[in-house]
Order: C-alpha cells, then sequence, then structure tokens
C-alpha cells in the first residue's frame, strides 16, 4: 500500500477563528476594533459608500444608484427635500435611523449579534 494517509487536520485555533469570523463584526467596519460598531463607524462607512455608490458625481442617489440597498419607502420616508433622490445628508439619516433600528439594547453600539438580526442587515446593505 502506497497510500498514505495526508494529514488534514485543521489546528483548532483556525476552526475557532473561522467560527469567530461567521458572527464577527467585519473588519473594515470596525476600524478601532473593538468589536462593535458605533454609529462614528457607521457614518464613516455609510459616507464610502455614498461616494462609491454615486457614480454621475450629481452629489445625490437617484433610486437606479441606489438599487436594492434601500427599500422605496425608506427612500420616500428619507428624502426631507423631495426631489426623489438621496444626497449625503440624507443617506446619514438612513444610516442612523437603521442603525438605531438594529441597537435594541441601546448602548449605542451595534455587536456581532446585532449586526446579524434582521435590522443589522438592513444596515450592513448601507455601509458595505
Ligand atoms: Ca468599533
Ligand atoms: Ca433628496
Ligand atoms: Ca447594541
Amino acid at each position: 500500500m502506497k497510500t498514505k494517509l495526508v494529514c488534514a487536520s485543521i489546528p483548532a485555533l483556525m476552526w475557532a477563528s473561522l467560527a469567530l469570523a461567521a458572527d464577527a463584526v467585519p473588519a473594515g467596519l470596525d476600524p478601532d476594533k473593538d468589536g462593535t460598531i458605533s454609529l462614528a463607524e457607521a457614518q464613516a462607512a455609510g459616507a464610502k459608500v455614498f461616494a462609491s455608490l454615486n457614480k454621475d458625481g450629481d452629489k445625490t442617489l437617484d433610486a437606479k444608484e441606489l438599487g436594492d440597498r434601500i427599500d422605496a419607502a425608506a427612500i420616500k420616508a428619507a428624502d426631507s427635500d423631495n426631489d426623489g433622490t438621496i444626497d449625503e445628508k440624507e443617506y446619514a439619516k438612513i444610516v442612523e435611523s437603521k442603525f438605531k433600528a438594529a441597537d435594541p439594547d441601546g448602548d449605542g453600539t451595534l455587536d456581532a449579534k446585532e449586526l446579524g438580526s434582521p435590522a443589522g442587515q438592513a444596515l450592513l446593505k448601507l455601509i458595505q
């Protein structure tokens, strides 16, 4: 028998970190690495997403640019100047309201569990 058992044992540590990654806060959203996302971190990430979505550079996002990130009702609710598009200020407002919806314990930060909730997922769409 030439078959050699290739030891494919993955170190327990790696499994542990994989498990951690699955329900951890995305690193890019947590620059201070405290394991949670603060409103400031969410706003900073949201501003980046806004800039990347705003391809025509007209300072606002229309429904097409927003895609499925925000539902029509939320766009309407946030569109305070009623021009049918979302500017950066309006976008930040949506991020803030989604952030608060995703923070039921009201401690001002979102942990991995809160981010995993439907409200947390809705927020992630805006800031990722
Ligand atoms: Ca943080
Ligand atoms: Ca508007
Ligand atoms: Ca919280």
